[in-house]
């Protein structure tokens, strides 16, 4: 038996879908009350991995995924605090993220939403781009965190060349890592060289907290 949100992205259901967002409980396991960005995490996460296995199995379509993955953006758009470059911050910390190659863009979306929403102002460098573009892209932000999501691996394996490249033209800032790759592989963060890696949005909030207090 699959769970309400999952079953409800699969017959394209919008409604249910955004009522189990509204209400995780009625969702099996589900927390009580949380606020949303963490229901849109304990709802989403699970239910598109599962969706990701059965596709994976043959058991659902490509395009299947597609729906649900349409569903699931709309609803982190809907119910998110802070979209695209947000302006006023808790810090001078100069926060960028990025998708590096590849287009899975909703774990960017919500690790955004969560440290938006946790006061900090981030600089959206956008999804798809190569190592080059985005080291320019660091330069002329002035960066001093880069959050890389990635979903493919051959995207999780650049970063050691993103890194690299930094550290070769001189740019100090920290970079940390999230996405499935590094999920499914918690040694992986380190082979590439990030200077620390989240397994939810949550994680990037608290890796936020914890670099701010050595820049103090
Ligand atoms: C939805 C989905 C799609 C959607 C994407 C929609 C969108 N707008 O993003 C569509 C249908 C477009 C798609 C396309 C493809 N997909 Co796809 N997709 C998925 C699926 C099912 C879910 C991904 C997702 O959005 N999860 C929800 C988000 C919120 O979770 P998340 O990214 O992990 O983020 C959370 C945490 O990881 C963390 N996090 C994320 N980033 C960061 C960053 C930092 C700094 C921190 C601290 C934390 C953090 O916080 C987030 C919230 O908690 C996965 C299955 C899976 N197991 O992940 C496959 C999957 C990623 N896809 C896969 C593949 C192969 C493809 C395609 C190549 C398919 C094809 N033949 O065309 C294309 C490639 C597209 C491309 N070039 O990028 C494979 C990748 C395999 C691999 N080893 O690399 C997977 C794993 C499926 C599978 N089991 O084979 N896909």
């Amino acid at each position: 038996m699959h769970r309400p949100f999952e079953e409800a992205l699969l017959r394209v259901d919008r409604v249910s879908a955004r009522g189990l967002i509204a209400n995780p409980s009625a969702d099996v396991d589900a927390p009580r009350s949380l606020d949303a960005p963490r229901s849109l995490d304990a709802l989403v996460v699970p239910a598109l991995a599962s969706i990701g296995a059965r596709w994976e199995s043959g058991e659902l379509s490509l395009s299947q995924v597609y729906d649900a993955g349409v569903i699931c953006e709309e609803l982190v758009n809907e119910l998110s605090v802070g979209t695209g470059t947000g302006t006023a911050s808790r810090s001078d910390l100069r926060i960028g993220i990025v998708v590096l190659e590849d287009h899975h863009r909703l774990g960017k979306r919500m690790v955004q939403a969560v440290v938006q929403a946790s006061g900090w102002s981030t600089v959206d460098l956008g999804e798809g781009l190569s190592v080059p573009t985005v080291v320019a892209a660091v330069r002329a932000h002035r960066l001093d965190v880069l959050l890389v999501s990635t979903l493919m691996l051959r995207s999780a394996l650049l970063v050691r060349s993103l890194v690299d490249s930094m550290r070769i033209s001189g740019l100090p800032t920290r970079v940390v890592v999230g996405g499935a790759p590094f999920n499914m592989d918690p040694t992986l963060a380190r082979e590439v060289g990030a200077d620390a890696w989240g397994a939810s949005a949550s994680d990037a909030s608290r890796i936020l907290n914890d670099l701010e207090e050595v820049a103090r």
